[in-house]
């Protein structure tokens, strides 16, 4: 009897735990119940698959979504999307701010091993990982498309996927990415407060966007942030900067052929860098410096844990493919495809050496992977960027932002401070150079009781920060300092 009440009991508080679930309407067939690598309980509900956009030919756009660890119904819900154009937000997932931090396996063929991430964004954001556009590691079919193509279809994506989520449509929803998602997150953006203003259901809760060492246009983007960030950083001498500006006359992106002589110059003094954080040697393999531990607890601890905030495991320390291509110019038009372009970069004798994507693609090329994420066949092998015929065709993101700003949405424009790919010299200057007053004077702002970096906020909530000593992939190379700076921007605090 005892026994039976007890169960009727247990049956009966497990439903109602399951009707007071905040996702029971999630598709169940989505729901990730475990994964190949990890050998505990997930830290939130998982959930992946697809949505299927209509077009003339079906797109099928593969999403993986993090419940956060701590309010999946009050936190807010987060779009992450990675750059290119044509690589995978499993970039994101897997080596920046996603659930677990995967650790090599110790012999080939092996899969990797997956540890919680202290310093996930999950921990007080939901997060949507999207492959876009079409085309992009497990969406398919690769078909044409451009700037604004991808931000209809991923709007069109969000407003189904709100359909299939219910109960995620009241949180508080923002845009995020990094890279080339300089132009995916404003034009997708725009589409969203365009459907909000014409009415269009499920109405989006959008409160805001993030981008990070993103792209704006050409004029920012170019040599004009290139040479100040290799004079200030000390990779060039006094004497060629001082060449530069008398041969290019202000503009660093100048035709003159004194001024590409010198640019040609500066090309050669800094080829042997890695672009993507150049304090970063570039490694063939994986080993980890030796540690010394320290067990003074008299000492404060952003003391004790000096040099400590890095990834627990080794980050990538340089690859390719992750960022618009290295040295072309942001113009409109057809993006070189990375194979292309490093076509074209082994035919003058230049390579993109140490690409190591190795765990990513092992894990997500694993059978029972794909199949515990519901990862589709017809989508082919998972690369970390794929080959697209992708047209630049939305111009200048500048007009993007200044609407959005101007309209109401807070926008938080980071950068690694030592990345030579989309150096913040440019991104500091586009951002001043929407002429809000300043709110905020340029200051330091802390992690652990230390100086994190920099940051300066306009008007109309424009925020424009530093991350100090990280390269383009900022929750890589500064994974708490990232998680600070974000859940308390999210949070509408101070920073
Ligand atoms: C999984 O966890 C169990 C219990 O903690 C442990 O004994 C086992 O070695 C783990 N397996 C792997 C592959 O980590
Ligand atoms: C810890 O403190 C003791 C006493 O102040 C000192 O002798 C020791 O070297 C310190 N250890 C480390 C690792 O700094
Ligand atoms: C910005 O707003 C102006 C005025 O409403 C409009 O004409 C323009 O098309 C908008 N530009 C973008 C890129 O949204
Ligand atoms: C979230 C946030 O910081 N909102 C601010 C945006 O800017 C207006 C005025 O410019 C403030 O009143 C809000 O508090």
């Amino acid at each position: 009897m005892a026994f039976i009440s007890y169960f009727l009991f247990s049956m009966l508080a497990s439903r109602l735990l399951l009707s007071s679930s905040p996702v029971e309407a999630a598709p169940k067939d989505a729901l990730v119940t475990s994964l190949p690598g990890f050998n505990g309980t997930f830290p939130s509900k998982h959930y992946s698959g697809y949505v299927t956009i209509d077009s003339a030919t079906p797109k099928h756009l593969f999403y993986y979504f993090v419940d956060s660890e701590r309010n999946p119904l009050k936190d807010p819900l987060v779009l992450w999307l990675n750059g290119g154009p044509g690589c995978s937000s499993f970039d994101g997932f897997i080596y920046e701010h996603g659930p677990f931090n995967f650790e090599a396996p110790k012999k080939q063929g092996e899969l990797p091993i997956l540890h919680p991430n202290p310093s996930s964004w999950s921990k007080v954001s939901n997060i949507i990982y999207l492959d876009s556009p079409s085309g992009v590691g497990f969406s398919y079919p690769n078909l044409p498309t451009g700037d604004l193509q991808t931000a209809s279809d991923t709007h069109a994506f969000l407003l189904k996927w709100l359909e299939q989520y219910p109960e995620f449509q009241a949180n508080p929803f923002y845009i995020s990415g990094e890279s080339y998602a300089g132009i995916y997150v404003p034009t997708l953006a725009s589409e969203v407060d365009k459907g909000i203003k014409g009415g269009i259901k499920p109405k989006i809760n959008f409160k805001g966007y993030m981008v990070g060492n993103g792209v704006c246009e050409s004029k920012f983007d170019g040599n004009n942030a290139y040479v100040p960030f290799v004079h200030g950083m000390g990779l060039i001498s006094e004497s060629v900067f001082k060449e530069a500006e008398a041969n290019c006359k202000g503009d660093y992106d100048s035709e003159d052929l004194p001024c590409q002589a010198i640019i040609s110059h500066i090309d050669g003094l800094v080829s042997g860098l890695n672009i993507y954080d150049i304090l970063e040697p570039c490694y063939h393999n994986n080993k980890i410096p030796e540690t010394t531990s320290t067990d003074n607890t008299s000492l404060p601890k952003s003391f004790q844990e000096l040099g400590k905030t890095d990834k627990p495991l080794p980050v990538r320390k340089r690859m390719f493919g992750r960022a618009w291509p290295y040295r072309a110019p942001v113009r409109d038009g057809i993006v070189p495809s990375w194979p292309q372009l490093t076509q074209s970069l082994h035919a003058r004798g230049v390579s993109v050496p140490c690409t190591d994507d190795e765990v990513a693609t092992a894990w997500l090329n694993n059978e029972a992977v794909r199949k515990a994420i519901h990862a589709s066949p017809e989508s082919g092998s998972w690369g970390i960027c794929n080959g697209l015929s992708y047209n630049h065709d939305a111009g200048s993101m500048l007009p993007y932002h200044k609407n959005l700003t101007s309209a109401g949405y807070p926008a938080l424009i980071y950068s690694g401070d030592h990345d030579l790919c989309i150096p913040f010299t440019g991104t500091q200057a586009w951002t001043a150079s929407l002429g809000y007053e300043v709110v905020d004077q340029w200051r330091p702002w802390l992690s652990n009781d230390q100086v994190a970096g920099y940051l300066q906020e306009y008007a109309h909530n424009l925020t424009f920060l530093t991350v100090k000593g990280s390269g383009h992939t900022v929750p890589e190379y500064k994974p708490r300092e990232s998680s600070d700076f974000y859940s308390r921007w999210l949070q509408g605090q101070k920073i």
